[in-house]
């Protein structure tokens, strides 16, 4: 699969973070809801504590052959779910849009899945638990719109923000792998593809 196979869309540039607007049609992220469905069933999602004790506002789970933790004892990638069962494969379906969007050399390893319910939302901060910096993120939007605030490599200075859709794709690669970035709110039952409320983005990366 290849960059045909999705919307033709084109590049929007947000301080150096890629946004693909409309990338996925509302049929093939039907699709991938299902296959997170299928996803979220072995492998459940579960609320992270932050180093400091305090509960994240998302939920999250992961696939791939390993998956992002964090708890009292920091951040890290697990080879296993907090509850001991190994975690999902990618579905190859997520796979094909890395393919097509990230412009990496590399296959993702791990695929984090991150769950926004009414009023949850993610401070800003720095993708930085993976081995290779070189290597890009990439995140799918589906359900609520989310407030995407990006700033700077360095803490601080100015900001700017965009909404991100249901079907968006952002990639944080090159000279932005280090931008501190985060979703400000979501405006909840804002989409089609989640009716009843709710935001899932999806982010792979290559961990190790
Ligand atoms: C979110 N996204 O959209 C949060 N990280 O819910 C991220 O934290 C993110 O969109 C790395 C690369 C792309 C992203
Ligand atoms: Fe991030």
């Amino acid at each position: 699969m290849n960059r045909s196979d999705f919307s033709d869309v084109s590049r929007v540039d947000l301080r150096g973070v890629g946004v693909y607007s409309g990338a996925m049609g509302l049929d093939a992220q039907r699709a991938v809801l299902e296959d997170l469905r299928g996803v979220i069933e072995k492998a459940p999602l579960f609320h992270p504590e932050t180093a400091r004790g305090r509960k994240m506002s998302v939920r999250m789970t992961s696939a791939g052959h390993v998956g992002w933790v964090s708890d009292r004892r920091g951040y890290r990638y697990e080879p296993q779910h907090p509850r001991g069962m190994d975690w999902p494969p990618i579905p190859t379906r997520l796979l094909a849009l890395w393919d097509a969007f990230a412009g990496a050399d590399r296959a993702p390893d791990t695929c984090l899945i991150n769950f926004y319910g009414e009023g949850a939302k993610m401070g800003l901060h720095q993708d930085r638990d993976e081995a290779d910096l070189r290597q890009p993120v990439l995140s799918l939007s589906l359900g609520d719109d989310a407030l995407f605030r990006v700033g700077n490599v360095e803490k601080g200075g100015k900001t700017e923000s965009l909404w991100l859709h249901s079907g968006d794709v952002a990639v944080i690669g090159g000279a932005a792998r280090l931008v501190y970035h985060g979703i400000d709110r979501v405006r909840f039952g804002s989409s089609a593809l989640m009716p009843k409320g709710g935001r899932v983005n999806v982010t792979m990366r290559v961990a190790g």
